[in-house]
């Protein structure tokens, strides 16, 4: 009777461990998951004079809310905009946008001919292979530090100089 007691106690005690440790590993995934993963920032190498330059990446969102792009940051241009290259009457042309949707659960995929960041009027144009430190602000107060690579674009079709 006695053992029995005992093991039946140790059994108890054992579940509650397990179910304490259950407990804690999600609630730290919960707690430490990153809500956005920025992926392959990189810049378009451009001429040493170009009036600007079209930053992009992929954007996740692994959080169940929806996300906004308010601002992109780096120094070294006179502005930066939020742009999306959209068909107007059969014209390509670029807009500029307030934020970035990123949708919860989803990706935006930042790429010559669609969203775009705009590295406008830059002292110094990036030469090939330099990484330039871009800070990204949401609207969930997040603040995110990327290294875009500065190299050859791919397709260059639908693109527009300002
Ligand atoms: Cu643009």
């Amino acid at each position: 009777m006695f053992n029995q007691i005992k093991k039946l106690t140790l059994a108890l005690a054992v579940l509650t461990i397990f179910n304490n440790t259950f407990a804690m590993e999600h609630h730290n995934a919960k707690h430490t998951a990153t809500n956005i993963v920025i992926n392959d920032p990189w810049i378009r190498s451009a001429p040493p004079n170009a009036p600007a330059l079209g930053l992009f990446m992929q954007i996740n969102n692994n959080s169940n809310k929806d996300i906004k792009l308010l601002s992109v940051n780096t120094s070294g241009y006179k502005r930066i905009e939020l742009h999306r290259t959209i068909a107007h009457s059969g014209m390509m042309k670029m807009v500029k946008q307030d934020f970035m949707p990123i949708p919860a659960q989803g990706i935006l995929h930042l790429k010559p001919g669609s969203w775009h960041v705009m590295l406008i009027g830059p002292k110094r144009v990036p030469r090939m292979g330099e990484k330039v430190i871009i800070s990204l602000k949401f609207d969930n107060g997040t603040t995110q530090v990327v290294e875009a690579l500065v190299k050859k674009g791919g397709m260059m079709k639908n693109h527009l100089m300002h």
